[in-house]
Formats: C-alpha cells, sequence, structure tokens
C-alpha cells in the first residue's frame, strides 16, 4: 500500500537509509519543513551551527574521521554562500559532503524575492555533484544520488537543491540504499613500474597523500623505505595523517618553496600515490611554482581515486620488502622546563607529554605550526587533521565535526587566533553538544604569517599603516570571554609553566574547555 509522505520526510528517511545520520544544519524558512520532519523520523543527530561556516567545517571534519558523509542544511543561495570558503576546504580534502540547500517554492522563483539567487552557480566550484529538485516524486531517488555521488572515490562535495514547495508535496517513497562504489585498485603495470624504478637504484622518493597516510599506508611505506632506501614524503594538505610515537612520519613537504626544494633536491623520480606533483601554496617573484627537481621524472603509482595504500603493499612485495625488520624505535620525550617563557616549543612539549592516545588534533595553527608539530613526533599516537585548501577558518569547524564523529576520542584544537575568529561560532556548538574538545587559542595577536609572506612577495618594508593590516591589538581578542560568552569555561596562560598546568588540567576533564595561550 502507497504511504503518504510529504517531500522533507522522504529526504531525511532517505538520508538515513543511505547511512548519513548526521546533518550540520543552520535552516531558514525553505527548510522548516525538513526541521519539522526531525521530531517524526528517529535517528538524525541535527546539531545547530551558527554560521554556515561551521556546518560545512564540521561535515569536513566529520567525513575525515569516518569517510561517510555527513549532510549540511542550508538556507538558499546565501546560506550556502556563506558555507563556501569551508567547502572549498572540504573538497581539496577530498571530503565526501551532502548539501541540502533550500530554494524558494517554484512558483516563487520567477519573482526575484529577495532571497532568490542562482545557488547552482554558487555552488559549482565547490561541488562535483549537482543537482536542482525537478519533481517531488524524485526526492528519494535524488538524495540517494547525491550521497551515492559524495561517496564516489575518492570523494566529493554534492548539492541537492529543494525546492520548498516539494519538501511539503507527496513525495512517494524514500530511496533504498545506494551501493557505494568502490576505490578501484591500482593498475598493475604501475606497481611493476614502480617497483622496477626502485630496483634501478636511481634517487626516488615516494609521495603520499589521500588515505594512504593512514596506519596500514604509513606500515607499507616503512617497509619500502627499509628495504629499498626510498626516501618517502607526505603531501602537508593531505586531510589526514596518523602520527605520533611508533608510526612511521614521512617528511611533510614544508611550506615555504626554499626547504622544499631543497628537501626534494637530487631526486630523479618521483613516485605519486594518491597525491599531485607538489606545488608551493603560493607563486613568488623569480620562482617556480612546482618544488621537484626540474630533471624529476613523476609516475603514478595509484591515482587520488585508486587505492593506494592496496598499490604500496603490492609494491613491498613486488621489491621483496616484506620480510625487512624494522627496529622498534624509542624515541623519548624530553622533560618538561619549568620556568620557561610562552612559546610554541613549550606548547608542543607539553602537548606531547599530556595529550591522550588516539586524540585527534586540528590544526590551523599558521606559523606556529611548524615548532609545535616537530615536538609531537614523540606523543602517544594521534590523528593529524591539517589545513587543506588554506581557507583559514576551518580548524574550529573540523574540530566540532571530529568530536561528533569519534565521540570516544578527545579533541585537540590548536588554533591560531586570527583564524580563529572567522568561525569562533563553532565554539557554542561545542558547549551546545557537550564536545570533547580542548582549544588552544595560539595568542600572538598578529597575522603574523602575513608579515612573513610581505617580505617574501617583495612588497617592500613594512610601514606603519601595512603593520595596521596585520596587527590584531587595540583592542586585544579577549578569547576567555569570547568562549565564556558562548558557554566554553575558558582560562588564560601566560607562561610556560601555566600552560602545562592548565593543558594538563583541561585534557583530564570533559570538554568543552579552551585555553588562550598569550604567545608575545
Ligand atoms: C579565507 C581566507 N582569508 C584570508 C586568508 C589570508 N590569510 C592567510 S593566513 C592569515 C592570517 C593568519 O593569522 P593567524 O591565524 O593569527 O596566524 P599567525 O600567522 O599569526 O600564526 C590570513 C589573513 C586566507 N588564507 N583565507
Amino acid at each position: 500500500m502507497e504511504t503518504s509522505m510529504n517531500g522533507a520526510e522522504c529526504l531525511l528517511r532517505t538520508l538515513l537509509q543511505c547511512g548519513v545520520g548526521t546533518c550540520f544544519m543552520n535552516p531558514g524558512t525553505s527548510e522548516m519543513q525538513f526541521v519539522a520532519a526531525l521530531d517524526r523520523v528517529e535517528g538524525m543527530r541535527s546539531v545547530l551551527c551558527l554560521f554556515e561556516g561551521v556546518c560545512s567545517g564540521a561535515a569536513d571534519g566529520y567525513a575525515r574521521m569516518v569517510r561517510r558523509p555527513a549532510a549540511t542544511l542550508l538556507h538558499l543561495g546565501p546560506g550556502l554562500g556563506n558555507a563556501l570558503a569551508n567547502l572549498h576546504n572540504a573538497r581539496k580534502a577530498r571530503s565526501p559532503v551532502v548539501n541540502i540547500v533550500g530554494q524558494h517554492t517554484t512558483q516563487h522563483l520567477r519573482y526575484d524575492a529577495p532571497l532568490t539567487a542562482d545557488i547552482e552557480a554558487f555552488a559549482r566550484p565547490v561541488s562535483g555533484w549537482i543537482r536542482t529538485l525537478r519533481r517531488p516524486e524524485d526526492m528519494g531517488a535524488e538524495a540517494a544520488a547525491a550521497v551515492r555521488a559524495a561517496c564516489a572515490p575518492p570523494g566529493q562535495v554534492a548539492t541537492l537543491i529543494v525546492p520548498a514547495d516539494y519538501s511539503w508535496s507527496e513525495a512517494g517513497e524514500p530511496a533504498a540504499v545506494s551501493q557505494p562504489v568502490p576505490r578501484r585498485s591500482a593498475r598493475p603495470e604501475c606497481v611493476r613500474g614502480a617497483a622496477s624504478i626502485l630496483k634501478s637504484g636511481e634517487c626516488t622518493g615516494l609521495l603520499l597523500g589521500g588515505a594512504t597516510l593512514l596506519e596500514p599506508g604509513l606500515d607499507a611505506a616503512r617497509q619500502l623505505a627499509m628495504g629499498t632506501g626510498v626516501r618517502v614524503f607526505a603531501d602537508r594538505n593531505a586531510a589526514r595523517m596518523e602520527r605520533g610515537k611508533g608510526m612511521f612520519a614521512p617528511r611533510r613537504v614544508p611550506y615555504f618553496p626554499e626547504p622544499a626544494e631543497a628537501e626534494l633536491a637530487g631526486l630523479k623520480h618521483l613516485i605519486l600515490v594518491e597525491s599531485l606533483p607538489p606545488v608551493s601554496f603560493f607563486g613568488y617573484p623569480g620562482r617556480r611554482s612546482t618544488l621537484a627537481p626540474e630533471d624529476c621524472a613523476m609516475h603514478v603509482l595509484a591515482a587520488i581515486d585508486e587505492d593506494g595504500t592496496q598499490a604500496l603493499q603490492g609494491l613491498v612485495q613486488e621489491c621483496g620488502a616484506s620480510s625487512v625488520s624494522i627496529p622498534a624505535q624509542e624515541m623519548a620525550r624530553p622533560k618538561l622546563p619549568r620556568g620557561a617563557a610562552l612559546t610554541p616549543e613549550i606548547i608542543g612539549l607539553a602537548l606531547a607529554e599530556e595529550m591522550p592516545e588516539g586524540s585527534i588534533v586540528s590544526d590551523e595553527m599558521i606559523s606556529a605550526a611548524e615548532a609545535i608539530l616537530q615536538n609531537l613526533a614523540a606523543a602517544r599516537p594521534f590523528t593529524h587533521l591539517p589545513i587543506t585548501g588554506g581557507s583559514i577558518g576551518q580548524g574550529l569547524p573540523v574540530a566540532v565535526g571530529a568530536a561528533v564523529a569519534c565521540s570516544d576520542r578527545k579533541v585537540i584544537a590548536l588554533q591560531a587566533d586570527g583564524s580563529a575568529m572567522y568561525t569562533l561560532q563553532a565554539l557554542w556548538t561545542m558547549a551546545r553538544e557537550k564536545l570533547d574538545v580542548v582549544v588552544v587559542i595560539l595568542a600572538n595577536r598578529r597575522y603574523r604569517i602575513l608579515e612573513i609572506e610581505s617580505r617574501r612577495t617583495g612588497a617592500g618594508e613594512i610601514g606603519p599603516r601595512a603593520n595596521e593590516m596585520m596587527d590584531l591589538t587595540r583592542p586585544n581578542l579577549d578569547w576567555v570571554k569570547l568562549a565564556e560568552g558562548q558557554g566554553v569555561p575558558a582560562c588564560r596562560a601566560t607562561t610556560g609553566d601555566e600552560f602545562i598546568a592548565l593543558f594538563r588540567e583541561a585534557v583530564r576533564q570533559p570538554g568543552p574547555r579552551l585555553i588562550e595561550a598569550v604567545l608575545e
């Protein structure tokens, strides 16, 4: 017997049937039917975010941890517009995300009412799949197609635009679970080709990206490094990397081109595994964009939508490296110094000492990143979620999504202060959802990286007016108040000892908590 079900309920049921059980949302009038359906249909974890950039960044963080999409629910063109920067980051992270964007009713659209916009045009640059629902009875099929598209390897943003009247019209049955498209295996000739390069004795590097930076891929890469002497690098903007004590640590390609070029110098071959040829973040006067030596040949072991981990394991076999024994590495943690000034180094040492095993680190540390990360090599094993698309304002939302996805793990958001201001509404969602997050604000009260970049671009001396554009004082941001005003308990550290004590206490309690670390 046909049951009566409106479009919104059909959409919700389809998402759930397709395994999308979390929705980060900021609704408006055109999405009210969907919101109302949340009380009729059990099972959707609906998380309110007070800015759409938090919804999209959270969906990215969620997907990075579980490799399944969360949904976002966004209000018309402007709601999607607010979400775009973090959808850009999600696209670079190759995260599966399903955007549900409301549209005006079909008869209202012709009047160019205030919120009317070309939503498809807003969606296009960040979405690998876009569809506007044309008939209410297609709701189930199109929602399932959106999930399937989002999950297509390596993962992408899929945007379904839903006219408001189709949410209240009769829609028919929700669609059945869609089968995910499996990752393709790498081509056997690529594995054999890579093996012959490794056996040639010429100076060769492996550049790992995508899912190869998880433990099985890293283990295979370690066998190859030990067995063949290949130099192993990690794409610095890959979505996720397992790190810490005992984990094989490929060298991340440095941010600035000079050290990056030095790192890659001498390579005759670079074998790409779910990664692209390395380029610098920006172009600079008189410098080329590519980072590998000009005479270095590029080879693909596994394309970004192929199974690079399996390809690495095949390569281990092909090179006869599976029986190479790996000496146990003992990396001692240095003792925490007492009476020290509060610097990124001290923060790194304190984190390495105190982060619980299995922590998830959302990293938007910008200029402090290297000094802190260096010290985290000796930390207990943790998951690192770095910047992917360079659009700042991703760290706190990604922490929200990771904490929703993995409620049994501690999330540590290491967050530069300038970048934190873009999406600080994420703190409210952390409080509302009682997320187990410790936020460390690296309060240097500057856009410090821009000072460095300004010199590099040859823009000349930083004059007083230019300096004003990089200075975050007058007034100082008060992160304790900004956090407490959104329901997150907060404190401030101004010395090394204070930070060590406050962080130790913060990680021992359920979050959220925030520590403002004043770095001046
Ligand atoms: C959306 C977006 N807007 C602007 C920028 C340019 N930008 C890059 S870093 C930065 C400031 C970083 O300052 P902060 O987060 O305090 O880190 P610090 O450099 O002080 O370590 C800005 C404005 C950007 N990358 N993305």
